[in-house]
C-alpha cells in the first residue's frame, strides 16, 4: 500500500479538472502540465503546480513522454494519471512511468497492449467467455481464407483493422465479388494510418446499439461491474450523448451480462478502470473492443452508482482493495450526459475563439464538467469538446425534463456550440422513447438539415 502525495495530471481540459478535484478531495497535491497554448487554462490555474511541457501541437506537448516524465521528476510527483486520449492507452508510456518508480493510475501495461490490438482483444475476450461477433478467428491473411469465412458467416461482412478502433479503417462488404478489392483497400488504408496492415473479419450487424459496461479490477483477481452506458448516439464515431442505464436493458440482463464481464476481468487479473464495448442487436450482446482507460462519459455511471470513479482509480493504484463488493453496488435512477462542443451545430466545423459570456446551469442533480470561463480562449489545436452537462433524475423521464431545463439555463457566447443541437434532440419523440440505434443520429441530422 502506497499513499500518493502528489499526482501529475498528463492531460488538459475538463478531464484534467476532474482528476484535480478527486485528488484534492483525497488530500493529494496536483501538478498540471500544459502546452504554451494552454497557459491560461483552468486546469493550470487550479493545480498546485504547473509545468509547461511544450508548444501547442499535442505531439510536442501532451504526447511528449520525455517532457512529461521530466515534469514528474522535477515536481516530485509520485503518480501520473493520463486521463483519456493522449497517452492513456499507450502501453509503453505506462511502462516508462513504472520504470521511473512512479505509480501509473491505470491498467497493467500488458493489458493496455493486448486490448490495443483488436485481434488479440477479441481472442482474449473469447477465451474469457465473452460473446463475440461471428467472424474470423484472428487476422485474415489471404483472400481464399476471407472468402471461405464470409461464405460461412454470410454477407454482409465488415473488415476491420487490428490496430484501428473507434471506427477507423472499416469496410462493409455486401457482395462476394467486392470482397477482394475491399480487403486490399482495408489493408493498405490500415497500413497507411496505423503502420499495420493486419485486418480481421466480422459479420456486419445492420442496426445495433452501442452498449458498454464499466468495470473495475484490483489487479489481484477481484473485479466488479458498474452497469452499462448506452452510447448509441454518435456522429462519425464521435459520441454526442450518453445515458445510464440503457433504456433497453433490464435489471436481469444487467446482472447477467455484468456478471459475465466482471468474472472475465477478475480472471484476467485486470487492474483499474475499464470499459467493455458491445454491439447489442435483437437481445444479444457481441463484444467488439475494450477500452483500458477512464472514459469521457464516466459521470453518468457516477450519477447512478454514487461512486467517484477517479477516486476509485487512484485507490486501486495505491494498492487498496475495491471500495465495494458487487452486492454493494446499487443502481439508482437515470443519468444523461450531453457533450458540448465548440462547433457549428449544423456543419460541425470547429469554432475556437474567445468565450465572451459563460453561464453554467445549476440546481439539483445538475453537473457541469468544464474548464470554461468568460474571457477564456478556446484553442484551435485540440478536441472541440468544451463542456459536459450531466443530469440525474429518478426516472429517464425525470432526467429528460431536468436536461431540458438545464440546457435552457446554459449560456456560452463568443463561440458557437452544439447546445442548440442538444435542445432539438431532446424534443424528438423517438429520442424521448429511447428508440434509437447507432444509425439513428446521423439519419436524424440529415432530416434536420433538409
Ligand atoms: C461494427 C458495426 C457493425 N457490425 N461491427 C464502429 C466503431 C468501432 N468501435 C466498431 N464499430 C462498428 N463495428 C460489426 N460487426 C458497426 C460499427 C459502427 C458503430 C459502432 C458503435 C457506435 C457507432 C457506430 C457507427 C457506425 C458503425
Amino acid at each position: 500500500m502506497k499513499q500518493i502525495k502528489k499526482l501529475l495530471i498528463a492531460n488538459r481540459g475538463e478531464i484534467a479538472l476532474r482528476i484535480h478535484r478527486a485528488c484534492h478531495e483525497m488530500g493529494i497535491k496536483t501538478v498540471a502540465v500544459h502546452s504554451t497554448a494552454d497557459a491560461d487554462a483552468m486546469h493550470v490555474r487550479l493545480a498546485d503546480e504547473a509545468i509547461c511541457i511544450g508548444p501547442p501541437s499535442a505531439t510536442d506537448s501532451y504526447l511528449n513522454i520525455p517532457n512529461i516524465i521530466s515534469a514528474a521528476e522535477i515536481s516530485g510527483a509520485d503518480a501520473i494519471h493520463p486521463g483519456y486520449g493522449f497517452l492513456s492507452e499507450n502501453a509503453q508510456f505506462a511502462e516508462i512511468v513504472e520504470l521511473h518508480n512512479i505509480l501509473f493510475v491505470g491498467p497493467k501495461p500488458e493489458h493496455i497492449r493486448t486490448m490495443g490490438d483488436k485481434v488479440q482483444a477479441k481472442r482474449t475476450a473469447g477465451a474469457l467467455g465473452l460473446p463475440l461477433v461471428p467472424g474470423s478467428d484472428g487476422a485474415i491473411s489471404d483472400i481464399a481464407e476471407a472468402k471461405r469465412i464470409a461464405d460461412e458467416i454470410g454477407y454482409p461482412v465488415i473488415i476491420k483493422a487490428a490496430s484501428g478502433g473507434g471506427g477507423r479503417g472499416m469496410k462493409v462488404v455486401t457482395d462476394a465479388e467486392d470482397l477482394e478489392t475491399q480487403m486490399q483497400q482495408a489493408g493498405s488504408e490500415a497500413k497507411a494510418a496505423f503502420g499495420d496492415a493486419t485486418v480481421y473479419m466480422e459479420k456486419y450487424l445492420g442496426n445495433p446499439r452501442h452498449i458498454e459496461f464499466q468495470i473495475f479490477g484490483d489487479g489481484e483477481g477481484n473485479a466488479i461491474h458498474l452497469g452499462e452506458r448506452d452510447c448509441s448516439l454518435q456522429r462519425r464515431h464521435q459520441k454526442v450523448l450518453e445515458e445510464a442505464p440503457s433504456p433497453i436493458i433490464t435489471a436481469e440482463e444487467r446482472e447477467r451480462m455484468g456478471g459475465i464481464v466482471a468474472k472475465a476481468m477478475a480472471d484476467m487479473g485486470y487492474r483499474g478502470a475499464g470499459t467493455i464495448e458491445f454491439l447489442w442487436e435483437a437481445g444479444e450482446f457481441y463484444f467488439i473492443e475494450m477500452n483500458t482507460r477512464l472514459q469521457v462519459e464516466h459521470p453518468v455511471t457516477e450519477m447512478i452508482t454514487g461512486l467517484d470513479l477517479v477516486r476509485e482509480q487512484i485507490r486501486i493504484a495505491e494498492g487498496h482493495p475495491l471500495t465495494l463488493r458487487q452486492e454493494e453496488v446499487q443502481f439508482r435512477g437515470h443519468a444523461i450526459e450531453c457533450r458540448i462542443n465548440a462547433e457549428d451545430p449544423r456543419t460541425f466545423a470547429p469554432s475556437p475563439g474567445l468565450v465572451k459570456l459563460y453561464h453554467a446551469p445549476g440546481g439539483m442533480h445538475v453537473r457541469v464538467d468544464s474548464g470554461l470561463y468568460a474571457g477564456y480562449r478556446v484553442p484551435p489545436y485540440y478536441d472541440s469538446m468544451v463542456a459536459k452537462l450531466i443530469v440525474y433524475g429518478a426516472t429517464r423521464q425525470g432526467a429528460l425534463r431536468r436536461l431540458r431545463r438545464a440546457l435552457e439555463e446554459m449560456v456560452i457566447e463568443g463561440v458557437t456550440t452544439t447546445i442548440p443541437l442538444h435542445r432539438a434532440l431532446l424534443d424528438d419523440p423517438e429520442f424521448q422513447e429511447g428508440a434509437y440505434t447507432i444509425k439513428w443520429l446521423e439519419e436524424w441530422l440529415a432530416k434536420q438539415g433538409a
